[in-house]
């Protein structure tokens, strides 16, 4: 007799059978903001999480929230517009969040490179924003003037600055979908550990 035939106890499965019908338990719900330079992929990224059609992506210039689901999580995102003359007021949006997603263009020019850390290590040492686990897409991978995720870590000098917080720096394209939902879940992990921890202590 196969190991998988010897079922001693019938009225368990029965039981399973009959559980599992139910809905399925509430997923935990995240309020996440989304910030990074106009054109580093944020709305594409997102609204491939959510399947929505690409061709209606226009430019963000406010800011728009999406509900993002996940296996275990949905994440409520708010991304925030990247111009120049929007920037300023992202702060005005962090309130309630619980983590952040900063998406970087890999492959652009060295000036907005810099703007761009400049954003990062701003919204690191903001006081709403600075206890929060961050998860940084170094995005538009697919081009060959892409630098490297080991290049973007040490031009943003994140181990000094983010050392001790949960962060994570991951290469992604948007025609790597599945390496993002990788990302994102590494995300939720780290959103569920801080969920934990009161109760910890
Ligand atoms: N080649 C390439 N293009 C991308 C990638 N991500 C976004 N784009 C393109 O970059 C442009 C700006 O993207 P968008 O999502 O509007 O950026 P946002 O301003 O950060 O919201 C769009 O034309 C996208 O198709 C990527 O990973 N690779
Ligand atoms: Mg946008």
């Amino acid at each position: 007799v196969g190991l998988g035939c010897n079922r001693p106890f019938p009225e368990r499965e029965c039981f399973k059978a009959l559980c599992c019908k139910g809905p399925p338990p509430p997923r935990p719900e995240y309020d996440l903001v989304c910030i990074g330079l106009t054109g580093s992929g944020k709305t594409s990224l997102l609204s491939q999480l959510c399947s929505e059609n690409p061709e209606n992506i226009v430019s963000t210039t406010g800011f728009s929230i999406k509900a993002v689901p996940f296996q275990n999580a949905v994440l409520n995102v708010k991304e925030l517009g990247g111009a120049d003359t929007i920037r300023k007021y992202w702060s005005r949006y962090y309130q309630g969040s619980q983590g952040v997603i900063f998406v970087l263009d890999s492959a652009s020019s060295e000036d907005d490179l810099e703007t761009a850390r400049n954003e990062l290590h701003s919204a690191l040492q903001h006081p709403q924003l600075c206890t929060l686990p961050f998860l940084i897409l170094a995005n538009h991978q697919d081009k060959p003037a892409a630098r490297s995720v080991q290049e973007i870590k040490k031009y943003f000098e994140l181990e000094p600055l983010a050392r001790g917080k949960r962060w994570i720096l991951k290469p992604c394209s948007l025609d790597d979908m599945e390496a993002v939902k990788d990302s994102f879940t590494l995300l939720i992990n780290l959103l569920e550990e801080r969920e934990l921890e009161p109760s910890r202590m």
